[in-house]
């Protein structure tokens, strides 16, 4: 009897269970069936945003990272809530309208990072004036077949509303406070994905939001809504802070350059005083071409011959920002970094910079710059005024044709011979001059490969057969990719400046003349090319098995390392000095315009670099991104990891000495171009000179 109790007991509960999950069960699948659309809305921008932090960020830490999924499905699931206080009709117009939106934002920065590496800024949108400039580099280098998978989300609304509709599902009416329930449960679930999120969240986290500088970080924290929302609030701040903060900063300003030491006298102090200068601005030329050579032909051989006979600075970055020609620019002349948000060119060009070519004009030099590319490009028309130059030759002042065009313009080697026909014009009527010739032709997307003549990137070979005849074998190499379209390329401009320097010989402008040439960035190219480069087997013409005892690993250090960039300072009678050698400590682009006043005797009190004779070995490059670079060390602050160069651990003290450096750096030089801190301390001697003439 208990038995029968007991299996009668059992059966009771199992029915029960069943019963309860077959309930379950249903209500799941009539909550999936009423509020279809906002689970595809919620699903889709959620799936959107882990598919570019995947595709941009490649680090177990970003693919194993939930706190990016928990922010994103808290946004989307309070924006999707509140679609609930609408009628049902209405519902679709509203989801459709955020997911173009959200799609859009993933879209914008996908296609952004390929190019640029780096996550989009609205205080970018002015410069969407010179898309149209760069426009074929876009489409055939930087869209790819991965950016339209994110139209998946909208898409997929419009099938399912279409759906929906011809099932009439549309007929059914809710009252307002139901509605009004439903959207308050909604969001509130959407309020705990917000707040198990912000327990994920360290101090480190937040600061690093506050400041956005570190975009990659902020992305894999925080997912990309909360970054761009984040980013608006950043890139209107800067122009609400020039109104309102600026006691805070020009105390810092002052505490920062309190304690700066004197400039001392070094072996280099003076050396150039009274010659003149050509400043060669050479686009997207990296320090590994002048290492490479194709079937015994150098890919620079023009830039390897002025390196060996002039001073050659082997380990120089130039830490640009999105501001890329135009931030080299800037720290080449002013000693100061590329802005936080915006650029220096297109949003501060009013402001007061203590740059090389004002400082030089001061002393009696006439200064001129020359590109061949449209004046208006990175604002360079105003801001070239800026930084001191008397005159700016732009397209305007230039032959282009059909003929002489290659890529954004006028083509390296036309564009010197007619600036040296100008030049030859300016050495007539000036004693001392100052010029900077800034290149175009080997800009990205390096394609116009018909143009640049005859370098094979390939591998020629002479065998013998058994026969004991002989055959040539060639085998692709680095034919048809990128990196071997760069090289072509860089080959091409090597060429002009070849050239031009033949051209300036036979003008007799280089007896009293310095030289300087600068890679103005690094060419972005994919670390796949390197890998190719650096690890082709020939035999199967694809890359060495990892597995392969000669396969070298080019991991992203050494890409980020491998970025560098060339300077080289020459003049005629250098070669076989004691200036003739290569420089091998860390040196950055700002670094350059204290060097050169100190060889050329004149000062730029504010400058944030140094003069690298002075600091030698104890230099430290900051990237606009928070990484820096030492002899020993390059720190990755994203990653918050570092690297050492010398075999040798790094303590955490020296780690966070030069974090609080690089920081400080970013800080006061952001100030400096935001509030105008130049001007003010000139403005401040007025106000004193000022007093005293009132008598106060
Ligand atoms: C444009 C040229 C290239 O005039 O300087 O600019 P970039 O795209 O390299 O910043
Ligand atoms: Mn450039």
């Amino acid at each position: 009897m208990k038995n029968i109790k007991n299996s009668w007991n059992r059966l009771v509960e199992s029915f029960k269970k069943n019963l309860k999950r077959i309930k379950t069960e249903h209500l799941l699948k009539e909550y999936v069936k009423n509020n279809i659309l906002f689970l595809v809305f919620v699903l889709t921008c959620v799936i959107n945003s882990t598919m570019l932090r995947f595709f941009c960020i490649n680090s177990t830490e970003n693919y194993l990272a939930v706190a990016p999924i928990l922010a994103d499905l808290a946004i989307v699931t309070i924006v999707g809530g509140l679609g609930y206080l609408l009628k049902p009709k209405n519902r679709f117009a509203y989801y459709l309208g955020f997911s173009i939106f959200f799609t859009a934002i993933c879209l914008i920065n996908s296609i952004y990072y390929t190019y640029y590496t780096s996550f989009a800024s609205v205080s970018m949108l002015s410069l969407t004036q010179y898309v149209g400039d760069v426009g074929d580099a876009v489409v055939e280098q930087v869209i790819q077949f991965k950016d339209f998978l994110y139209l998946l989300g909208p898409i997929l609304l419009i099938v399912i509303n279409h759906r929906l509709k011809k099932k009439n599902l549309y007929r059914k009416v809710e009252v307002k406070s139901e509605r009004k329930k439903k959207t308050i449960k909604t969001v509130a679930v959407g309020a705990i994905f917000a707040i198990i999120f912000l327990f994920t969240l360290t101090p480190t986290d937040m600061s690093r939001l506050i400041k956005q500088w570190n975009r990659e970080y902020i992305v894999m924290k925080y997912g990309i809504y909360i970054y761009q929302a984040n980013d608006v609030v950043a890139s209107i701040q800067p122009k609400i802070n020039s109104l309102f903060g600026y006691d805070q900063a020009k105390k810092n300003f002052n505490d920062y350059f309190a304690d700066k030491e004197e400039h001392k006298k070094n072996d280099y102090t003076g050396i150039f005083e009274g010659k003149n200068v050509i400043v060669i601005h050479g686009e997207s030329l990296q320090t590994n071409l002048m290492s490479l050579s194709f079937n015994g032909e150098e890919v620079t051989p023009n830039l390897n011959k002025l390196a060996s006979e002039g001073m050659f600075f082997s380990n120089f970055y130039s830490p640009v920002s999105v501001g890329t020609s135009s931030d080299a620019e800037l720290m080449f002349n002013t000693s100061l970094l590329p802005t936080k948000s915006g650029t220096a060119f297109v949003s501060y060009s009013d402001r007061t910079y203590n740059a090389t070519p004002g400082l030089l004009r001061e002393k009696g030099y006439y200064t001129f710059s020359m590109h061949g590319n449209n004046a208006d490009f990175w604002n360079r028309r105003n801001m070239h005024k800026s930084l001191g130059y008397d005159r700016f030759y732009s397209k305007e002042d230039y032959e282009v044709t059909e003929e002489n065009t290659v890529g954004l313009g006028i083509n390296d080697y036309a564009f010197f011979d007619q600036s040296v026909d100008k030049l030859v014009k300016i050495n007539e009527k000036y004693d001392k001059w100052y010029g900077m010739m800034m290149m175009l032709s080997n800009h990205t997307p390096f394609s116009e490969v018909d143009k640049y003549g005859d370098f094979p990137v390939d591998i020629k070979e002479t065998i013998t057969n058994e026969d004991g005849t002989t055959e040539e074998v060639t085998y692709p190499y680095m034919e048809g990719t990128k990196l071997g379209n760069y090289f072509k390329s860089a080959h091409y401009a090597d060429g002009a400046i070849g050239e031009l320097m033949e051209r300036l010989e036979e003008e007799d402008l280089l007896d009293n003349t310095v030289i300087i040439i600068y890679g103005d960035h690094d060419a972005k190219l994919p670390r796949a090319d390197y890998n190719r480069l650096y690890n082709y087997d020939k035999e199967t013409d694809s890359i060495l098995d990892k597995e392969d005892p000669n396969y070298k690993e080019y991991d992203s250090y050494q890409y980020e390392l491998g970025r560098k960039v060339p300077l080289i300072i020459w003049t005629k009678d250098m070669a076989g000095t004691d200036l003739n050698k290569e420089y091998t400590d860390v040196m950055s682009m700002y670094d350059v315009e204290p060097t050169l006043g100190n060889m050329f005797g004149f000062s730029n009190e504010y400058a944030l670099g140094h003069d690298i004779f002075d600091i030698k070995d104890q230099n430290i490059v900051v990237f606009p991104n928070g990484n820096w670079l030492t002899n020993n060390v390059y720190y990755n602050s994203q990653k918050g990891e570092y690297l050492s160069l010398n075999n040798n651990a790094i303590s955490e003290e020296e780690i966070k000495k030069n974090n609080e450096y690089a920081d400080a750096l970013l800080a006061v030089s952001n100030d400096i171009i935001i509030f105008d801190l130049l001007k003010e301390d000139q403005t401040d001697e007025n106000r004193v000179i000022e007093n005293q003439e009132k008598g106060t």
